[in-house]
């Protein structure tokens, strides 16, 4: 649990020999000590004048008190209140006196106290108090596993001089109060009106909601406009009544479920999942957008959805240099902070170029148990928070039942946040008055804890009390805050039973930057093709080396041709179709991301969009040097994360469907990783939540014998989540398509996730070019007809994707004219009467064949044969590719290759022949 301790702190002097060491040296040449060192031996000469072994002696005391102030600071949580139920221990042997070599005798000598807040000498027993009521009262931290001293220093300088307990006025104490209030009375009545439901009360941990307050007002403090907010289940009901100000009566004709007009036809989702969004209005009248991502059942899943959302707020308010005014707020329970991959994940996101957002704070709702399971059965470390380590995140340990405690560390993290840019965490430790949800029996599994639980009087109780024995609230003042909040809840209660839905906050989907976007899905969209003096520009642009710039000379070589290309209106390739796209987009004022693992090169070498300096490292991006006034193009190399990049990029997407944002795999079939994300916001979000989102996936797909991990994409489950229009799928076969499809993103009046099987060999395929011309005019074609077109063909294949090609060079190799082969470009939604215009001449075909590469319990065979049976009601469909597989493809290329050619010639030559 120790971290190393670093070279500069006097705490490394545990051994007295050393200090004797640094104090002879000092005598011989103080210049050859650091500052501290000879600020430390030229106070502790002044002070006593010793000579020799006296001398030694009393600096070897001083490194033992050294020593002990370093342990306090690092252990001190060892000892601290923390628990409410009372599992404190008051001492631990790291931090006895006689671990140090000190003892009783010592308590009354006078110490230097470096850094140590307060007067610069004290006793030894002044220094202890100092220590112990900052770091082992109801607050503690965790902190000296950060290496940048200036930071330990500021934490330090925040916390001893006041002991971790600030003074607070008689009125925040009031403020506190009610707050703790409101969260009771909001819970026990829910539970006296709607026994028996699911509402995942936050008694136990009350504190949240001042908590939360708090953080709104130091924001407000602090130069904040708003806060995009993530949290689970536990307690959202509380949050949403209590901080967004959700009016109780929606809130509770949510728990009538009476028949909900529901405004936009979604199948809706349970009400602890729900978004909501408002104004937080702080005590000083500054107000605060705030706004509650709406989540899934999936614990932690909304945490990267959060950073990417706040990334893109910050973005538009052009808060990219400090990013001190929009910030993301993540609430944690304590199991699933320790648990879930998805928090070390985004954790990492966070100090990185393109995904930072200036430091997250995240407070863990530390009831001490998940669902049933204890602490020692969830995690190997001690704290929940120890993850949060890794980044070196300060961590605030404090005990939920002291509530200006709480409210103290959420005060000391946001302001550490907004100095230093950093994640930081709030573990609040506190316990769960019911089971799991109210249905549930805890005393099944935690008989004693919730034997501690059941006699224990509420944080709102304590507090009450806490202030009235003190006198900082008379008993009158109390019970007028009782019975307001009671008139309020019950007056809110009379209204529900005849409110039908109130204007319905998490529907405004379509409000404000959204306004101009259909809800619905059509294919007529826009033209998308581009003046060719823009293509020009564009590829002047990818072809141009800029003075001095020393290119590598592979990548040189191949820009002559690219502007050929456009120039003399030749072919494009795919890399060249993709960048044209993003090109003209950014001379039109689209802004383009783009995000995944080794996309500024891209996986295949293909991209190039940033340039590296052979001689300096330097990076220059060609697309962002097209024209002035050009919106940027923002390529990022992403961590090797793929939940939580996707999540990081879908966020963005929420926020921005005016910019092109683009997440791409690997390999697509690395996208598993992310399944989460895929299934359960890009797919879903639209039917539970009304929430749409532009993001386009580029997920690299193609049997090309790489073995089972590299060929598939698992077209087959994007394809067997869609309905309702939720989302496009293609498998593109030409740089025109892409080209257009990618456009279409952004000139279409509506917003769909765009799900791409990308290529990898096709990225170099003679064939796989398109002309100039193509980008000029045209849209997106859904369905490509057979560029050779035979007459009357006896036979009419459909395919998708690469094996286009082999069936095409088959076809050729062959001398076949009666068999025509069209593709299907995009499944999903699927283009009916596309599709009829372009087989009508074909119509006449006896065989219809589905042919493609993937096995047949993979790719879109499932998803078309119902289809294609309607389609065709008079043809049996057959079905032509790779046998059923439990793995996607074969490990060996000499196998694929076979495999391949079989069903190429299969697809082609008439069983008959
Ligand atoms: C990824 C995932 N796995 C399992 C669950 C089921 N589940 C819901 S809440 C919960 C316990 C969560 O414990 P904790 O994080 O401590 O939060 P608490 O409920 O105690 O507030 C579990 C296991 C889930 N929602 N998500």
């Amino acid at each position: 649990m120790r971290d190393k301790q670093p070279p500069e702190n006097l705490a490394l002097a545990a051994s007295s020999d050393y200090v004797e060491e640094q104090y002879e040296q000092w005598q011989r040449d103080p210049a050859s000590l650091s500052d501290e060192w000879r600020l430390f031996f030229a106070g502790f000469d002044l002070a006593y004048s010793p000579t020799g072994e006296v001398a030694s002696e009393r600096a070897a005391d001083q490194s033992k008190v050294a020593s002990l102030i370093f342990a306090f600071r690092n252990l001190g949580h060892l000892i601290a209140d923390l628990d409410p139920l009372g599992d404190n221990l008051e001492t631990h042997p790291l931090l006895e006196l006689e671990t140090f070599g000190l003892g009783e005798e010592n308590l009354d000598d006078v110490f230097e106290t470096g850094h140590l807040g307060g007067p610069g000498r004290a006793t030894l027993r002044e220094i202890i108090s100092v220590l112990r009521d900052t770091y082992c009262r109801t607050v503690s931290v965790e902190y000296l596993h950060i290496q940048d001293m200036a930071i330990r220093r500021w934490l330090q300088s925040e916390m001893e001089p006041i002991r971790n307990r600030p003074e607070i006025s008689r009125d925040k104490k009031h403020r506190i109060l009610a707050q703790l209030m409101d969260a009771e009375l909001f819970e026990s009545f829910t539970h006296g009106r709607y026994q028996g439901q699911k509402r995942f009360s936050l008694e136990g941990a009350e504190s949240l909601i001042p908590a939360i307050h708090q953080f709104m007002e130091t924001a407000a403090e602090t130069g904040a406009e708003e806060v995009v907010m993530g949290m689970a289940h536990r307690g959202r009901l509380n949050v949403l009544a209590n901080i967004f100000q959700k009016p109780y009566s929606m809130i509770f004709h949510e728990f009538e479920d009476n028949i909900r007009p529901d405004p936009y036809g979604g199948d809706g989702d349970v009400k602890y999942h729900r978004g909501f969004s408002s104004d937080y209005v702080s005590s000083t009248g500054t107000e605060i957008h705030i706004s509650l991502t709406a989540n899934p059942s999936h614990l932690e899943a909304v945490n990267p959805v959060v950073e990417g959302r706040t990334r893109a707020k910050q973005r538009r308010r052009d808060d990219t240099a400090e990013r001190t005014e929009v910030l993301p707020l993540l609430i944690h329970g304590d199991a699933a902070f320790a648990g879930q991959g998805l928090v070390t994940e985004t954790l990492n996101l966070s100090q990185l170029k393109g995904y930072a957002t200036g430091g997250t704070l995240h407070i863990v709702v530390n009831n001490q148990i998940g669902f049933t399971t204890l602490p020692g059965e969830s995690r190997s470390t001690r704290y929940p928070t120890d993850v949060a380590k890794m980044v070196e995140a300060p961590i605030f340990h404090v005990n939920g039942d002291d509530p200006e405690a709480v409210v103290h560390v959420v005060d000391l993290a946001l302001r550490f946040r907004q100095e230093f840019h950093r994640d930081v965490v709030v573990d609040m430790v506190c316990y769960r008055k019911h089971g799991h949800n109210e249905g549930d029996e805890p005393a099944f599994t935690q008989p004693l804890m919730y034997q501690k639980i059941q006699n224990r009087p509420s944080t709102r109780a304590i507090y009450q009390l806490e202030l009235e024995a003190a006198h900082d609230i008379t008993l009158e003042e109390s019970e007028d805050l009782t019975n307001s909040l009671q008139g309020r809840l019950l007056e809110a209660f009379k209204g529900v039973k005849e409110a039908c839905i109130l204007e319905e906050n998490d529907g405004h989907a379509f409000a404000g930057i959204w306004s101009e976007f259909d809800h619905e899905h059509c294919f007529d969209c826009t033209e998308t093709g581009v003046k060719f003096d823009e293509l020009l520009k564009v590829a002047t642009a990818l072809t141009t080396v800029p003075d001095g710039f020393k290119l590598n000379r592979k990548v040189g070589r191949r820009l002559p041709a690219q502007m050929q290309a456009v120039e003399e209106k030749g072919t494009a390739d795919w890399a060249l179709g993709e960048l044209l796209a993003f090109g003209t987009l950014l001379i039109e004022g689209t802004p383009v991301r783009l995000s995944g693992q080794d996309s500024m090169r891209g996986t295949f070498s293909h991209r190039h969009a940033a340039w590296v300096d052979t001689k300096s490292q330097e990076i220059y991006i060609p697309l962002n040097h097209i024209a002035p006034g050009q919106a940027r193009f923002c390529v990022y190399n992403s961590m090797l994360s793929e939940a939580a990049v996707l999540g990081f990029d879908y966020g963005y997407s929420l926020v921005e469907p005016n910019m092109l944002v683009i997440w791409e795999a690997q390999f697509g079939d690395f996208a598993n990783g992310a399944q989460v994300i895929i299934d359960q916001f890009i797919a879903a979000a639209y039917d539970k939540w009304h929430r749409v989102s532009g993001l386009v996936m580029l997920l690299p797909h193609g049997y090309e014998g790489q073995g089972p991990e590299h060929s598939n994409a698992y077209l087959e489950r994007y394809l067997m989540a869609c309905a309702e229009d939720n989302m496009q799928v293609c498998n593109l076969t030409t740089p025109a398509q892409l080209f257009h499809a990618l456009r279409r993103q952004i000139k279409a009046n509506f917003r769909r996730p765009l799900i791409i099987m990308a290529p990898k060999s096709l990225l170099r395929h003679k064939e796989a070019v398109s002309p100039i011309a193509d980008f000029v005019t045209g849209r997106f074609q859904e369905i490509l007809d057979d560029p050779l077109a035979p007459d009357n063909p006896k036979r009419l294949v459909l395919c998708s994707g690469k094996v286009f090609y082999d069936l095409l060079a088959g076809r050729e190799e062959r001398g076949i004219d009666d068999v025509a082969i069209v593709r299907v470009e995009q499944f999903y939604p699927f283009n009916t009467e596309l599709f009829q215009r372009v087989v009508a001449p074909y119509r006449g075909a006896t065989d219809i064949v589905w042919a493609q590469e993937e096995t047949r319990n993979r790719g879109g065979w499932a998803f078309m044969m119902p289809r294609l049976l309607e389609l065709f009601p008079n043809h049996p469909i057959r079905y032509v590719g790779r046998e059923p597989s439990a793995s996607p493809a074969t490990g060996s290329m000499a196998i694929h290759k076979e495999q391949q050619a079989e069903l190429v010639r299969e697809a082609l030559v008439f069983s008959s022949d």
